[in-house]
């Protein structure tokens, strides 16, 4: 297949373009590099030391002999360019992850909560508005979030995307439906992913857009099978308190001896799944399109849940970090439960890689490896959800100032 994989140079899409290159497919990647410019804005820089995208793509041909081609555009902005290239190339395949995509720094500022918006949504709305336009029938694989459904289980698990409900009628008769599993976000960020969810809709129903999204937990790990085989494909590798996420934070601050930041109480849990078995998710679900006219096809892509709390023990335990629990930046439930249902992936033959020592030793001794470039005043998470949580936060965990230290 051709595929272009929209915000290909980023955490989850420059390993799954790897992945999708390896099995034989013709991969492009589209992206605009805005996440390198994030990184500037912040002053911080990927754990591990990313070559430039060309030179990343260069030295996969050196190794491979396969070219993966890389095309500079904005999805949100370059709506004539993108329109133009889907016209020229007309990709079988399109994987969306070109989003602002994290939740602290949706909630930074005014100014941020704008640009996350008009990103993702623009982004999103961009690209359908072109399939639609351009004629082509190109399969949609977009990269959701867990968070649309907010994260209480209500004593039930979370369905795949539709709750099936009832409807009493005028008549008096029972209606059924499948809805959308009601939205909850917990972010601006997050809100982006549920509105996209809306455009999906329509344009599967009015234009017969052949769409598949994917409701991803959080991606841990760094390495994949691919980035593996030369250093200088190595993955992108977040930690700073915007960008890196808890389980990757947790590894990395346990390699350089700071102390893991539980938020709050660490009673939230949460969705996880290995960068591995995210890339193996990406091929399975362009394995198995929905037909035209279909409705969006939904899949729950996580392979296990943990309580944030629950896994700062185990990483202590491994590493003998020290656990902080400093105030939390965030306006969630101290406490939740979490059952997700994701039967779709492990019937499509999806071995989960599940949390092992191993694995999470590997993280560690990579962290260590490159622990000499982490700015430790760039770890703690200052991005409060409202203004009244601001002058709460901890902006030394390490010091005196630290409340409580198991
Ligand atoms: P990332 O920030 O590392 O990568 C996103 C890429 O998209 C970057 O290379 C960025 O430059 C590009 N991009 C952003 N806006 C763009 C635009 N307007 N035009 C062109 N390119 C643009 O993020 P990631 O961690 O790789 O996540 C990828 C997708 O997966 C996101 O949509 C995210 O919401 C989703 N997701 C990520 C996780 C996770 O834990 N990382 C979990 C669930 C879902
Ligand atoms: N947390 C800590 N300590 C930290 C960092 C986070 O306790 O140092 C807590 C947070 O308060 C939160 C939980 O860990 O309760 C998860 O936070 P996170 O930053 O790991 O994940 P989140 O903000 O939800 O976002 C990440 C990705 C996002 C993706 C989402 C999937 O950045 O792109 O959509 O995970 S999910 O969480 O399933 O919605």
């Amino acid at each position: 297949m051709k595929i272009a994989v929209l915000g290909g140079d980023g955490f989850v899409g420059w390993p799954t373009s790897l992945h999708l290159s390896e099995l034989g497919h013709e991969v492009h990647i589209l992206d605009n590099l805005s996440r390198r410019w994030i990184d500037t804005e912040l002053g911080v820089q990927s754990l591990t030391p990313m070559d430039s995208i060309q030179e990343r793509t260069r030295i996969w041909h050196q190794e491979t002999g396969r070219r993966i081609r890389f095309h500079l555009l904005d999805i949100a902005k370059d709506y004539d360019l993108l329109k133009g290239w889907l016209a020229e190339h007309r990709p079988d395949a399109i994987v969306h992850f070109a989003e602002q995509r994290a939740a602290p720094y949706s909630m930074k500022s005014d100014r941020h909560k704008n640009y996350t918006v008009s990103n993702n949504v623009n982004a999103s709305h961009n690209l359908l508005n072109a399939i639609v336009e351009t004629g082509i029938d190109a399969h949609l694989v977009h990269l959701g979030t867990m968070g649309v459904y907010g994260y209480s289980s209500v004593g039930a698990a979370i369905p795949e995307g539709y709750l099936p409900v009832g409807i009493e009628t005028l008549a008096g008769d029972t209606a059924r439906q499948d809805i959308l599993y009601p939205a909850n976000p917990g972010s601006v960020y997050h809100m982006t992913k549920c509105l996209d969810q809306l455009l999906f809709q329509f344009y599967a129903k009015n234009d017969g857009v052949r769409i598949t999204d994917l409701h991803q937990g959080i991606v841990w790990g760094t390495h994949t099978d691919q980035t593996r085989r030369h250093p200088q494909l190595v993955n992108r590798f977040d930690y700073d308190g915007d960008y890196g996420t808890v389980l990757n934070r947790f590894l990395i601050q346990a390699a350089i001896g700071y102390p893991l930041t539980v938020h709050g109480t660490g009673g939230q849990t949460r969705a996880f799944i290995h960068i591995q078995d995210s890339v193996r998710c990406i091929e399975l679900a362009l394995k198995n399109p929905p037909a035209r006219g279909d409705r969006v096809k939904i899949f729950n892509q996580m392979t296990e849940t943990h309580r944030v709390r629950d896994l700062a023990e185990l990483v202590a335990k491994i590493t003998g970090a020290r656990v902080a629990y400093v105030p939390n930046p965030r306006k969630e439930a101290a406490e939740n439960d979490l059952v997700v249902r994701n039967e779709q992936f492990l019937e499509l033959g999806l071995k989960p890689t599940t949390l092992a020592e191993g694995l999470l030793s590997e993280v560690v001794d990579v962290a260590k490896k490159f622990a000499y470039r982490v700015d430790r005043s760039r770890i703690p998470a200052l991005s409060a959800w409202t203004k009244d949580i601001a002058p709460t936060l901890d902006s030394d965990p390490e010091g005196k100032r630290l409340r409580k230290v198991s």
